[in-house]
């Protein structure tokens, strides 16, 4: 649409005793403000977070002064493209609008308030604390997650404080803001549905317009232009439909199945009344969800969803933008991953997200924003609600990479499990949004994109929304309750959840936390920890594998491997289940800040060692090694268009390298295939001291036969080389769970692999993206008597090691 005339740069807030005012940047927001006026401290540091709340209980007015110097137009509106959240928007004293939605955009005529000359416009925002516990307080208590109202709000939840967010009640003008001046009509909304059959794809451009003076109802002409092919038709009303054909067209795939080419779709109206522009693809996507399963199917193929849960990815969502978002998602796409899910306490994201994701061939899980709660179904929530789904709907729905709608995250498991059937007493808790609101409204404007009520869900109310044996499901027994070994017990469809803590990187948590010295436990770990038991979760995880830690070193790796093992077995499991499993999307992918959570990325964009692992359980072929059958068995999952062939060799070795016995065989695996192959190499003498190799080309899998603390590994040696940025590591013995941490020498060095295993003799070659000199710290599992002499509770790094 006609771009906006922004209002100008010089804003400025104030709380509305006038007690804090501070230079504004919009679009920007309150904290973002008063950080850089130097008025906070960095809510992210410490627990600066616990002398932050107030922020969240005041009322804070934005104000800018804007000269107008008329118009021939006929209409001057102000548009809000994003507003956090409670706002009275006043011009010239004058109010012009209210507000309560920060999903939502507003348009305000605003000709009448408006004068030539000075003008000046005020946005006050009321504390969204307190507008959601008077709601509350009106519609009657909701059973939720967490103790703040996010649920009697519509605004992002997380931002109200979650089990790895802080909490920090955010307010401010956080889209672009700005006049919009216009005659005769303009473009209201375009929604093109697109459809592909026998070799035909079918643009059906729905357009809707707006007249500047309602009683004038002229025909319009409009054009749409795809591919070089335009089709003009009139319209006589507001709404019309235009259809484009394309013969023949390039389809758009998700990643690992082809390419995403991109059409630019051009939508005039009149001669140059309004003009709308967007990218659209030729697919179709469906989720097949027959007989229990849930399976996601592009252009006719079942893809194996390779997912991750993505939330907000900074508490001040301002923060994120293009360059921001890009680099993410090209992190998850160096990780293998192919499914985006937009999990439900977060946010519709940003044009530029699914922008980003249609380029990348990722595709996306949009979770309508409700997580964790029941939601009430009453006034003023409902029309919020209903405005919000059709604004975002028909935003979002031109994007090929969107595969699905989901209602909402875990508050039919609720529902069935937390308890609230007796709480709510027969309150409303959502169900009317989750099984007719939103799937009418998917139905209506995106008409053919699949929705599910749920994640979890199983397909009826009738059934536990977390049966493994229908569709999606949550799995948090494990890192709540059990080892993660107990993945393997699990014989899911789709695995929409499921996760395992472990630290953020050591120089985030050096930038973050002062703590002197850090411990697992000093304050500032414990404050950026925010999982109920979560410490005591993690040593509970360690202690079936590993001795207790010792010192913060060896907590700090340790966890970090158990993080990285427990994810990496889950997915090859459930991989290895391919096609009856059919997905799996990790909890979750990055962070908002710094924390101990469940990330592969943390809030610093640092990749943690579960980020490597993720990569190779992600990876196009998989070897794995799998119990069956009272036995082990190779499975080989191909994620490829090519069959793969190889030759392969299973061996039992002893941890010192002596092949104790071995076999030989042909593998083969179709295209998008999986072979399971028992393996005959026999029962192991001494489990304690040896372990099965499989290799099959460039593919390596390994088992061991106990978990580490009851294994008898050599102790590790290996040789280290630096050679500029490259760090060659060689093995003299078996050394398990290599990681460097060039980040411990200069916080923007990383290295470009972690926790990898050597035999005796092999080596490896690891690149930094910066030089680091030769002392390069580094760990691995049986490193035990030289770490515990060197580690110490406090970080003087450890030493690194040179030939
Ligand atoms: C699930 C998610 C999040 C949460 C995570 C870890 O419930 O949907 O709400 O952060 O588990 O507990």
């Amino acid at each position: 649409m006609t771009p906006l005339h922004p209002l100008p740069e010089s804003w400025t807030v104030r709380s509305a005793s006038g007690d804090v005012r501070a230079p504004a940047t919009v679009p920007g927001c309150v904290h973002t403000d008063l950080l850089a006026a130097g008025l906070i401290p960095d809510p992210y540091l410490d627990d600066n977070e616990t002398r932050l709340a107030w922020v969240g209980r005041t009322e804070w007015r934005y104000e800018t002064e804007f000269s107008w110097d008329g118009t021939e137009h006929e209409r001057t509106d102000l548009v809000c493209e994003g507003l956090d959240t409670v706002a009275e928007i006043e011009l010239n004293g004058v109010r012009v609008g209210e507000t309560a939605n920060m999903h939502r955009s507003y348009r305000f005529d605003v000709r009448p308030a408006l004068r030539t000359g000075s003008n000046r416009l005020a946005v006050t925002f009321r504390s969204a604390l307190e507008y959601a516990e008077r709601l509350k307080e009106e519609l009657g208590e909701r059973p939720s997650a967490y103790t703040e109202p996010y649920n009697f709000i519509r605004k992002m939840a997380c931002n109200f404080g979650w089990d790895w967010g802080p909490t920090l009640v955010t307010a401010g003008i956080w889209r672009p803001i700005g006049l919009h001046e216009w005659s005769g009509a303009r473009l209201a909304a375009v929604r093109p549905v697109v459809t592909v059959e026998d070799g035909v794809a079918r643009v059906a451009v729905h357009v809707e317009v707006e007249r500047a003076v309602k009683a004038v109802q002229e025909e319009l002409r409009i054009t749409a232009t795809v591919c070089g092919r335009s089709v003009v038709g009139a319209l006589p009303s507001d709404t019309g439909v235009l259809e484009v054909e394309i013969h023949q067209p390039e389809l758009w795939w998700p990643r690992g199945y082809g390419e995403q080419p991109l059409h630019e779709l051009t939508v005039t109206l009149g001669d140059d009344l309004d003009t709308w522009q967007g990218k659209i693809g030729f697919r179709t996507v469906e989720v097949d969800t027959a007989d229990g399963a849930f399976t996601i199917v592009v252009n006719g193929r079942p893809v194996f969803a390779k997912g991750v849960n993505w939330i907000p990815d900074d508490c001040f969502p301002v923060r994120i933008d293009r360059a921001r978002y890009a680099e993410r998602l090209a992190q998850a796409c160096e990780a293998g991953v192919n499914l985006m899910r937009v999990w439900g306490g977060g946010l519709y994201e940003s044009d530029d997200f699914y922008d980003l994701c249609d380029e990348l061939g990722l595709l996306v899980w949009q979770d309508f924003p409700f997580a964790c709660a029941a939601y009430s179904e009453e006034e003023p929530l409902r029309s919020e609600v209903e405005a919000e789904a059709r604004e975002n709907v028909t935003r979002l729905m031109p994007h090929p990479s969107l595969a699905l709608w989901c209602g909402n995250n875990e508050n039919i498991w609720g529902l069935f499990d937390w308890g609230w059937r007796e709480r709510l007493a027969g309150r409303t808790w959502g169900e009317g949004y989750y099984l007719d609101l939103l799937p009418g409204i998917v139905a209506e404007l995106d008409p053919g994109r699949a929705y599910w009520p749920g994640s979890p869900y199983s397909g009826s109310m009738d059934v536990h929304p977390n049966d493994p044996g229908h569709h999606n499901i949550h799995i948090w027994d494990v890192w709540n309750q059990r080892d993660y070994t107990a993945y393997r017990e699990y014989r899911p469809r789709f695995v929409s959840e499921f996760g395992f803590q472990g630290p953020a990187t050591y120089a985030t948590i050096k930038r973050a936390i002062s703590d002197e010295p850090l411990a697992p436990d000093s304050p500032g770990m414990r404050f950026h920890q925010k999982a109920v038991d979560g410490d005591l979760k993690l040593a509970a995880g360690l202690k079936p594998h590993f001795a207790p830690p010792a010192g913060f070193a060896d907590w700090h790796y340790l966890t970090q491997v158990n993080q990285a093992r427990a994810i990496q077995l889950g997915v090859e499991h459930f991989r290895s289940l391919w096609p009856h499993c059919a997905g799996t999307i990790v909890w979750q992918l990055n962070d908002c800040w710094p924390v101990t959570s469940w990330s592969a990325i943390d809030g610093d964009g640092r990749r943690k060692p579960l980020f490597h692992a993720l990569r190779r359980a992600y990876a196009d072929r998989l070897l794995t090694v799998q119990p069956r059958d009272g036995g082990l068995a190779l499975v080989a999952v191909n994620d490829t268009d090519e069959p793969w062939v190889s030759g392969a060799v299973a061996a039992r070795l002893g941890v010192d390298g002596t092949e104790l016995r071995a076999e030989s065989f042909e593998l083969e695996v179709a295209p998008r295939g999986a072979v399971t192959v028992p393996l005959g190499v026999g029962e192991p003498a001494d489990p304690a001291r040896e372990l099965i190799a499989v290799r099959a080309g460039e593919r390596r899998a390994l088992w061991f036969f106990l978990p580490d603390k009851d294994l008898d590994l050599p102790e590790g040696r290996c040789t280290v080389t630096v050679e500029g940025r490259d760090v060659i590591v060689s093995a003299h013995t078996l050394v398990r769970d290599l990681a460097i941490f060039p980040d411990r020498v200069h916080p923007d060095a990383e290295v470009d692999d972690q926790l990898i295993t050597l035999l005796p003799g092999e080596s490896h070659r690891f690149t930094i993206n910066r030089e680091i000199g030769a002392d390069v710290p580094m760990r691995w599992v049986n490193d035990r008597s030289s770490i515990s002499s060197r580690d110490t509770t406090s970080l003087p790094d450890p030493p690194g090691r040179s030939a």
